[in-house]
């Protein structure tokens, strides 16, 4: 990482907030891809999410249900490194790589409903950086503690610029009750720099309960105090959209009912990963893409 780095981050003393130096509605890049109206497009460029409820009907929802249900028991018992157990109770938390593992997903990033909302934002090409399962299990699904995705991706992953986004497509219903992603609005127009130097393969832990590159409490106050908190509930087959530095986590789930949304990540192909801040050792390719990679183009719309 150049040491003029916009985005300095994981410093042994001090937290920060500093100025996004990014845009986060890019210029169109030449592709044809009108998905947002003018509003969905300046809601999403105000408060670093959108919402779109119905965008997988009920059908598609629970074809993408069973393969999701599939995936997790022929995963779990395998010994596979993709799949990351809760803290505690040892259920699957996750299960990375998905698009990459199975067939469905690997067809579902291509759907012109995601993929083309994708460009349209980022302007220009772009390839999948990340995928997941978050199966949050009733009674045991534990948080995911308040975090910038860019803010891992820029210090251990060397991802240059904010310039992806993660699209969540709910897989389950997503109620007050069941632990939905919250997410701080305008948040992602300040970078929250962290205190606190990464330990080598940090990610085996941070995938379980993040420690590292955790916000300071004053800061996210002070973000709190600014945007507020929305929780993004909405039945299955509602789709959230956020950029990449949005500030969001989702509390535990002791509720009887599991919250289970797969997560593409989106990033623009002329952003792919440099080196990791201080020199750290690259994340393996399922948690973070370098390898073979290449634009996605949109696929009929059929996702079976
Ligand atoms: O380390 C990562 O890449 C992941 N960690 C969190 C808490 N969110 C995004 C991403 O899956
Ligand atoms: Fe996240």
């Amino acid at each position: 990482m150049l040491s003029q780095d916009a985005y300095p981050t994981r410093t042994p003393k001090s937290a920060a907030i500093l100025a996004r130096q990014d845009p986060v509605v890019y210029a169109p890049g030449g592709l044809n891809d009108k998905r947002l109206s003018k509003d969905q497009r300046a809601s999403y460029e105000q408060d670093g999410f959108l919402l779109m409820p119905d965008l997988f009907n009920q059908d598609e929802v629970a074809f993408l249900f069973d393969t999701m249900q599939n995936m997790r028991e022929e995963f779990t018992h395998a010994g596979r490194k993709e799949v990351i157990a809760e803290p505690g109770s040892g259920e699957v938390r996750s299960i990375f790589n998905v698009h990459r593992l199975n067939d469905i997903f690997a067809n579902l990033v291509r759907d012109p409903r995601v993929l083309n909302v994708a460009r349209e934002i980022l302007g220009s090409e772009v390839y999948i950086h990340q995928s997941r399962i978050n199966y949050k299990p009733g009674f045991t699904g534990k948080e995911f503690y308040w975090h910038s995705d860019f803010e891992t991706w820029h210090s251990e992953d060397g991802m240059p610029a904010m310039r992806a986004l993660s699209c969540s497509i709910l897989l389950t219903d997503n109620s007050e009750a069941n632990g939905p992603l919250m997410v701080i609005p305008g948040s992602h127009q300040h970078y929250v720099s962290c205190m606190g130097e990464t330990p080598d393969e940090n990610y085996k832990k941070s995938l379980k309960k993040q420690e590292i590159g955790v916000p300071d409490e004053i800061l996210l106050r002070y973000l709190a105090d600014l945007g507020g908190i929305k929780t993004c509930t909405g039945k299955a087959g509602t789709v959230i959209f956020f950029d990449c530095n949005t500030m969001h986590g989702s509390n535990s789930n002791i509720s009887p009912f599991p919250r289970s949304n797969v997560f593409f990540v989106y990033n623009s192909i002329d952003n792919q990963l440099q080196t990791p801040i201080n020199d750290l050792v690259p994340r393996p390719e399922f948690v973070a893409a370098r390898q073979g990679i290449k634009a996605l183009t949109p696929s009929p719309l059929d996702i079976d």
